[in-house]
């Protein structure tokens, strides 16, 4: 890269930061809002991704609410009983068989059970869920700390992305599943939890019972729901499509931020 292909880019990022600022701190509500604006500037995901991490700071909390913020109830969006027979008999039994499986590049895979996964480092959060659908919800949820889980399978140097793999098909095959990722970063992140409560009872079956993402920074479509496995990477050249999610590979973008 030429001085002169640098100096244009850091003038770029800084009227970027200058247009994302007043998005980001002016209270702006909707998703739809920072939807566009990726597409608006005409840049890759890349670059949305890195703005986001240039303006906020790198542990920035997502805002949490109040029990009067409660929404009366919490919808369900995309699968709402995964049609998997391996997952509906667990369900027939209230997920008493039910294992998390933990591996890829870990010195020390693990398989939890929920009563593991309870014994773990928790945290409850209110918070609201905004789905790119144009609706949002508010719920109570606690789980155990990813960042907890990660500390227990000890990574491996090269380990970069967390991938979720769900128990839900997303295709008539019955073969691929809901999937998702995320960044070490944002898996180390003290909101990003395993869900295994909502309001105060246990996970319901169509908000993802009995295990699911919660990551607050991010769009709804990111909270991989009836998550069955972990798989440390270190990129995405083995993942089904490529791009990290089973949405990303349909074109949205990975970095979900909010
Ligand atoms: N496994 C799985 N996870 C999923 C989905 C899904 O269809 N399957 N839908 C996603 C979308 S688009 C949203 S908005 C939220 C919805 O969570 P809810 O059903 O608890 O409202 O889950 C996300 N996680
Ligand atoms: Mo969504």
């Amino acid at each position: 890269m030429s001085n002169d292909d640098k100096l244009t880019r850091r003038s770029l990022i800084t009227r970027l930061l200058a247009g994302a600022g007043v998005l980001v701190f002016s209270g702006c509500e909707k998703l739809s809002e920072t939807a566009w604006f990726p597409k608006v500037l005409g840049l890759g995901e890349k670059a949305t991704y890195k703005i986001q991490r240039l303006i906020l700071p790198r542990k920035a909390m997502a805002q949490e609410f109040t029990e009067a913020d409660l929404s009366p109830h919490f919808r369900s969006n995309g699968t709402s009983m995964p049609d998997n027979p391996t997952y509906k008999k667990l369900a027939a039994k209230e997920f008493k068989h039910y294992r998390l499986e933990v591996g890829g590049l870990v010195e020390r895979p693990l398989t939890l059970s929920l009563a593991d996964l309870r014994k773990l480092p928790s945290r409850t959060q209110i918070t609201r869920h905004d789905c790119v659908e144009g609706w949002s919800a508010i719920g109570m949820w606690k789980g155990a700390r990813l960042s907890a889980l990660l500390e227990a399978v000890h990574l491996k140097p090269n380990a970069r992305y967390v991938v979720f793999y769900c128990a839900d098909p997303m295709e008539e095959d019955g073969r691929s599943p809901y999937y998702e990722s995320v960044d070490l970063e944002d898996a180390f992140h003290p909101q990003t939890i395993l869900a295994y409560e909502l309001n105060g009872k246990p996970l319901p079956i169509p908000n993802g019972a009995p295990l699911r993402l919660r990551l607050e920074r991010q769009l709804g479509y990111k909270m991989a729901k009836y998550v069955m496995r972990l798989e440390i990477v270190e990129d995405f050249s083995r993942l089904r499509g490529g791009k990290g999610g089973y949405w990303e590979d349909q074109g949205y973008e990975w970095y979900a931020g909010i």
